[in-house]
């Protein structure tokens, strides 16, 4: 995951390496330290039973740290991984503990993985033993992995975790060589990573062992990679590193404090925290621009945290952390958070007064950004119950786009949308139903990224539509979704449609000229002709620009994204809004609610549905997801990504009003099968137009942003949001 430091190095770096060069992509490339626990390093410890001398592990710890830092100082990605057990050894298979002290005469091995040695159980979680050792203690941020295995990819997150991080190329290190280092390095080249071992930083307990296990990585010119020396490494980052940065444990002040220069994007907030910005100075700055902001587009907030509450916030968060090179991933981070998700102590009001009321816990993606730093600044304003795609429809006003104030921001996310495209946050997290995370973040610029559902928690939320609620986020760019999704992303079995990190694995491409092709679809022209001709027109502008980062068009099978589409408004699955809500809310708050929910509910009752055509649909969902699954590429048939006008159009309020139903419909169109076929996607934004090219009104104006959308198969967010940064980071060139 790319930070401002990395920005700075050259695109591909290349060093000295057996057996030729080896080059990287800095902004690509992880640096993966293996197991450097106590339990192997230390006395008494699961290593000196296994091999006794453990001087050679030792001497490997100096040249690591210094590698660690040296990656550190140019803002690499750091993946560490522990291996061990649960403390009931479930995940144990019994061979790992029966076979070595069954050998017979065997007295080497008389203490065994879960047995109680000086440093707690061997190899077990929790345990003292079991931890890093202090000089290579993981900063927040990093990436800890705990492994069962010798490998670092059976039965872990890891491969997840890396390609959620854009990880291609691997830089290895740690203990030992001859067992997890080298199991560890064959696992990740089979799944496509270019990986590099660095010689000093790493060790076993067998000197030859050490030297056959890296001459094997690179035998036959390059049989599973690289081994490089430390040096020339150092030598190639020497020239990007800060010195500031590099004295990574100082905990002296900054030189300078700087000044804030604007930039809301999380690397430009990290790498001013880091030089002595205080978060303090960030806070007060942006809640000039709010109260500014307030006066021209009002309904944005439903809760906005007072100012004095905010600045101590951000003092706490300064006091906490006084190492400015160990600051959380989000430190001083500002985000608000739609009013649909819990916050204790605060209303949850879902914009249906009738449903308020006082959280006693939050939502467990809200505490996952505060953990790592982030600032709240409000709750915002949604289409009531999370039902709508225009803003519309909320007893709390109207926000409109941040682009134009006769066109509306889009729903039911609205707030969050506005808070991000307006400067007023960094990110915004949201919800997305049937497009509203998507839409309103096509309507104001910026990016809306709804993760396959189940990835994040949706626990904390008052459902819209229970089985169809998607957490989203939304943000400047698809590198900030991306790295709040990842630092958000947990199984939370309280989350009865939570899914498994580990999932469908399907390797990287890291080198060659597959490293950059991708495989994309699109709507028919006829399904296009909903669009208005700007729209059209702007679309294959788009397509074209993904052509020239090297994204092949395919013919795809339209059908399925067009069922489902229909499926969710016109079948029995809007029955389930109601089946959300208590039995008789209907009845009891008719005069409560927003004029156009009220109709909608109205109708959905009128339409009497039956047991057997829920039944129908729910097979007819089964059905059209799994032939949207072979549209994917989980064969070498299909495409990596579908691309889609976010919306048809773009609305005038005054237009919705006189129309709310039908108007709100038509945005959809895009949107509507994404939860119902289990789809990721990531509303980009894709340039402006001339507001003048879609009234037809040539004395109008001004410009609204246009916005295209990556549909991914369920779990290829990793692969998605990667070919979506790219489209937006080649759009900012
Ligand atoms: N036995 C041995 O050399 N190593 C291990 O058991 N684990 C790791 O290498 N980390």
């Amino acid at each position: 995951m790319s930070s401002l430091l990395l920005e700075q190095l050259p695109e591909l770096l290349t060093i000295d390496a057996k057996p030729y060069a080896y080059s990287f992509p800095p902004k690509k490339t992880a640096l993966l330290i293996i197991d450097m626990q106590r339990d192997f390093l230390l006395p008494t410890g699961f290593g000196e039973i296994q091999g006794g001398d453990l001087k050679m592990v030792q001497e490997s710890i100096a040249p690591t740290k210094k590698l660690l830092e040296a990656c550190r100082a140019v803002g690499l990605t750091i993946f560490h991984t522990r291996e061990g057990h649960t403390p009931d050894l479930s995940d144990m298979p019994s061979s790992k503990v029966e076979r070595q002290p069954a050998l017979p005469g065997n007295t080497q091995h008389s203490f065994v993985i879960g047995d109680k040695a000086t440093m707690g159980r061997l190899l077990t979680r929790g345990e003292y033993g079991h931890d890093i050792i202090d000089e290579l203690a993981p900063y927040p941020g990093e990436v800890v992995i705990d492994k069962p295995g010798k490998g670092s990819f059976w039965n872990t997150a890891i491969m997840h975790k890396l390609k959620s991080h854009g990880i291609t190329h691997l830089l290895v290190s740690g203990v030992t060589t001859e067992c997890c280092f080298a199991t560890s390095i064959r696992e990740a080249n089979d799944r496509g990573f270019e990986c590099c071992g660095i010689e000093e930083a790493t060790a076993g307990y067998n000197a030859e062992f050490k030297s056959s296990s890296l001459d094997m990585i690179h035998w036959s010119q390059g049989l599973f990679g690289f081994v490089a020396n430390l040096q020339p490494l150092i030598d190639a980052f020497e020239p990007y590193t800060n010195p500031l940065k590099a004295a990574t444990d100082s905990l002296s002040p900054p030189l300078t404090p700087t000044v804030w220069d604007g930039d809301l994007r999380i690397p430009a907030l990290q790498e001013a925290y880091k030089n002595g910005l205080s978060p303090v100075a960030v806070i007060s700055s942006l809640y000039k621009t709010i109260d500014a902001y307030e006066k021209s587009n009002t309904g944005v907030w439903i809760h906005l945290v007072p100012k004095d509450q905010a600045l101590a916030a951000a003092e706490a968060l300064a006091a906490a952390y006084p190492n400015k090179a160990k600051l959380p991933a989000l430190f001083g981070v500002p985000f608000s958070i739609k009013d649909s998700l819990d916050i204790a102590g605060l209303p949850t009001t879902t914009a249906c007064p009738p449903l308020s009321f006082i959280a006693t816990t939050s939502s467990p993606v809200y505490d996952s950004c505060i953990s790592h730093g982030a600032l709240l600044i409000g709750k915002t304003n949604l289409d009531q119950l999370a039902t709508g795609l225009t803003g519309c429809r909320s007893p709390y006003g109207m926000p409109h786009s941040v682009f134009n104030p006769d066109y509306i921001s889009g729903g039911s996310s609205s707030g969050n949308a506005v808070t991000v495209g307006a400067n007023l946050c960094t990110f915004s997290i949201a919800t997305d139903t049937a497009g509203s995370g998507r839409v309103p973040s096509g309507f104001n610029g910026v990016v809306g990224y709804k993760p396959t559902r189940g990835l994040l928690s949706t626990v904390g939320l008052t459902p819209a539509c229970l089985s169809l609620d998607c957490i989203a986020i939304i943000a400047k760019t698809v590198s900030d979704a991306r790295k709040v999704w990842s630092l958000c992303e947990s199984y939370d079995a309280r989350d009865r449609y939570a899914k498994w990190p580990m999932g469908f694995e399907r390797h990287v491409n890291s080198i060659g000229a597959a490293a950059s092709k991708f495989k994309f679809g699109i709507p028919p022209p006829e399904a296009l002709s909903v669009c208005s001709p700007i729209y059209r027109s702007k679309f294959y502008e788009a397509v074209a620009a993904l052509q020239a980062i090297g994204g092949e068009l395919k013919p795809i099978d339209w059908s399925p994204f067009d069922k489902a589409g229909r499926l969710l408004y016109d079948g029995t699955f809007v029955s389930e809004r109601l089946a959300s809500l208590p039995d008789d809310f209907l009845e009891k708050n008719r005069q409560n609610l927003h004029p156009v929910i009220l109709q909608l509910f109205e109708a959905v009752v009128a339409r009497n549905s039956t047991a057997v055509q829920a039944y129908r649909d729910i097979q007819a969902k089964a059905l059209y997801t799994r032939e949207a699954e072979n549209v994917f590429g989980y064969s070498g048939e299909g495409v990596d990504v579908v691309i889609v006008p976010t919306t048809p159009t773009h609305w005038k309020t005054e237009q919705v009003l006189a129309d709310p139903i039908k108007k709100n419909s038509i945005l959809g169109e895009f949107t509507h099968f994404g939860n119902i076929l289990d789809l990721c996607a990531v509303a980009t934004p894709a340039g402006t137009y001339k507001v003048s090219e879609l009234s037809g009104n040539e004395s109008d104006q001004g410009e609204l942003p246009f916005s295209i959308t990556f549909l991914g198969g369920t779990r290829l967010d990793a692969e998605t949001l990667e070919i979506a940064r790219r489209f937006q980071e080649a759009g900012s060139k």
